[in-house]
């Protein structure tokens, strides 16, 4: 089994208690860490939500496969931020969408950008439409990003932009959305500026975006 599979498996079978020795035995095979993150841990990850969807597996499985990949991101963590030359690129507000509980997709963007030099203002999950405001105040961010997983409360999005239009904050901020089920026409359907489907593609276009912003 090649290290990037063994990474896979881990994931799909909730194996968390031996997924750091994996992930350093893929790290030494000199695997890059983008390959690990996308063809390994994430990857699996859409296959637990197939399996899951099919009754081929079940909430616990989710959960294990959950904390597997949450523990495989405690190695990675620190050796992205140190990937990257750190400049102070701006502020990014981001939370899960009201509703919604799934935070790793959005953990592994703020690792991203975080390597990228932009400071991160996390509002968690199930992120209430005031919340997102009362930050937009506080820290003045360039960029706020919603992240959802679910279909259903992705339709909380509108709610989440009307809130911050109506506090008269929506000029000269970036909105960003991403998340499993989230598209570029969906994105544009409500007027936000940036998509991307993977953290790394996402600190990217946050880079892209203030750079825009600041010319
Ligand atoms: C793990 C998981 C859980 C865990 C979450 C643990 C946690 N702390 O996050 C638990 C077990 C708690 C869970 C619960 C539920 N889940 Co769930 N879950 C998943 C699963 C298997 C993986 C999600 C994940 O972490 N993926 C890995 C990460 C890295 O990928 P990602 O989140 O997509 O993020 C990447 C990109 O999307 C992007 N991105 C993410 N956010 C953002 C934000 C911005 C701004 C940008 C630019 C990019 C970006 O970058 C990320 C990194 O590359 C998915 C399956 C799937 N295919 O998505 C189902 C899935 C999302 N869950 C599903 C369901 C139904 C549920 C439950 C309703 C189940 C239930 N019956 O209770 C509950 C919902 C609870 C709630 N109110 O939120 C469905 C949703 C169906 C739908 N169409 O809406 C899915 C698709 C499974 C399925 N096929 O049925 N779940």
């Amino acid at each position: 089994m090649s290290s990037i599979e063994a990474v896979y498996e881990a994931v799909l079978k909730g194996n968390y208690k031996e997924i750091q020795d994996i992930v350093k035995s893929a790290i030494n095979n000199n695997i890059s860490l983008e390959d690990i993150i996308n063809k390994g841990l994430s990857a699996a990850m859409v296959e637990v939500g197939d399996k899951f969807a099919t009754g081929e597996l079940y909430m616990p499985d989710m959960l294990l496969s959950a904390k597997a990949m949450k523990t495989a991101m405690e190695v990675i963590k620190p050796l992205l931020k140190g990937s990257e030359h750190i400049s102070e690129k701006g502020t990014i507000v981001i939370g899960t969408v009201k509703g919604d509980l799934h935070d790793i997709g959005k953990n592994l963007v703020i690792t991203m950008a975080e390597g990228q030099g932009f400071k991160v203002i996390d509002l968690g999950i199930d992120v209430d439409y005031q919340k997102f405001v009362d930050a937009i105040r506080q820290y003045k961010p360039d960029i706020v990003a919603f992240s959802g997983l679910l279909t259903t409360t992705l339709a909380n999005i509108p709610n989440h932009i009307k809130a911050i239009e109506e506090a008269g904050l929506r000029r000269g901020i970036v909105l960003a959305v991403g998340g499993a089920p989230v598209t570029r026409h969906f994105a544009d359907m409500y007027g936000i500026e940036l998509y991307a489907p993977d953290a790394s593609s996402a600190a990217k276009e946050f880079v892209a975006a203030v750079s825009a912003k600041k010319a």
